[in-house]
C-alpha cells in the first residue's frame, strides 16, 4: 500500500517517553479491535530506552496509516499532543483520540469512544461517572488525593465535566480550530483541564464515557507533586484572565 496517499478516519495519538515494552503491545491490541480505518501517530521524545526505534519498526510493519514524530528531548506532554494533533489534521483524520501508552487507558473503550465521536464534538474517558473508577489496588489516601484534586480543579475552573484531568480523550476534527489550535497555553499536566475549560467555553457537545484507570505494569510514571502544583497555579491564571 502507498502510505502517503492513505488517509485515516480515526487516528490514535500516543505520546511516549520510555515505553519500549508497552508500545508494541498496545498497538497490537488497538489494531485488533476492528475500528474502521484506524491509524497511529506516536510522538516520542528521544526516549533513552529506544522507544523511537521500536516505533519506527512498528510503522514499517503496519498496514495502514502510522506516523512517528521524533523529538530530540523530553519536551512535555502538552506540546507532544499538539504536534500529534497537527499531524493528524494534516493527514485529514476525522476523529482524533489521545491516550497513554501504558495501558492505564484500556484500549477496549476505544470502540465506544470512537462511535460517540460520530455525533459529539468531544468524548472524555471518565473515571468519575457511574461505571468509571480507579485501580482497586490504590490506597484510600491515593484515591482521595486523586478525587479531591479533580474536584478542586473542577471548582477552580467552574467545569461541568466530571473528569477534568483525563488524558483519555477524543475529538471530532471539526472542533480543533476553535479549541486546540487557537487557545491553549499550558504544556504540562494542566493541559487536560485547559482543554476541558475551552471546550466548555465554546459550548461544544461533550460526552463522558466511563473507564477504569489501571496502574501501569511496565515502566515508570513521570508524574510529580511539583508538576501538579504548577498546573493549579497556571490554571487559576487562565480562569482569571480568560
Ligand atoms: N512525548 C512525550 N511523552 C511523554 C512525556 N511524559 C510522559 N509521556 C507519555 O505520556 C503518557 C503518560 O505518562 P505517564 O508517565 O504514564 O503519566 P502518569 O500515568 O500520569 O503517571 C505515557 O504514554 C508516557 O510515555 C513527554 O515529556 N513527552
Ligand atoms: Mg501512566
Amino acid at each position: 500500500m502507498n502510505k502517503s496517499n492513505f488517509y485515516p478516519e480515526t487516528v490514535i495519538v500516543i505520546p511516549t517517553y520510555n515505553e519500549a515494552d508497552n508500545l508494541p503491545l498496545i498497538v497490537k491490541e488497538i489494531s485488533s479491535l476492528g475500528i474502521s480505518n484506524v491509524g497511529f501517530i506516536i510522538v516520542d521524545d528521544g526516549s533513552p530506552d529506544g522507544t523511537g526505534i521500536v516505533a519506527d519498526k512498528l510503522s514499517d510493519k503496519f498496514q495502514g496509516f502510522f506516523k512517528v514524530i521524533h523529538r530530540k528531548e523530553k519536551m512535555g506532554l502538552g506540546t507532544a499532543y499538539v504536534e500529534g494533533f497537527m499531524c493528524a489534521l494534516e493527514n485529514k483524520a476525522k476523529k482524533i483520540i489521545q491516550m497513554d501508552a501504558d495501558f492505564s487507558h484500556p484500549p477496549k473503550e476505544l470502540l465506544s469512544m470512537n462511535n460517540l465521536l460520530d455525533t459529539k464534538d468531544i468524548v472524555v474517558g471518565s473515571r468519575y461517572i457511574d461505571g468509571g473508577g480507579v485501580d482497586p489496588n490504590w490506597s484510600l489516601l491515593r484515591k482521595s488525593i486523586s478525587s479531591f484534586g479533580n474536584f478542586g480543579i473542577r471548582l477552580l475552573m467552574g467545569l461541568e465535566v466530571r473528569d477534568v484531568t483525563s488524558g483519555f480523550k477524543g475529538y471530532n476534527s471539526r472542533v480543533f480550530e476553535k479549541v486546540i489550535l487557537s487557545k491553549l497555553k499550558l504544556k504540562g499536566f494542566g493541559f487536560q483541564a485547559e482543554v476541558a475549560y475551552w471546550c466548555q467555553r465554546e459550548n461544544l457537545m461533550i460526552a463522558e464515557h466511563p473507564y477504569i484507570f489501571i496502574d501501569r505494569k511496565l515502566g515508570m510514571s513521570k508524574m510529580s507533586f511539583g508538576i501538579i502544583l504548577e498546573a493549579l497555579f497556571k490554571l487559576l491564571l487562565i480562569r482569571i484572565r480568560g
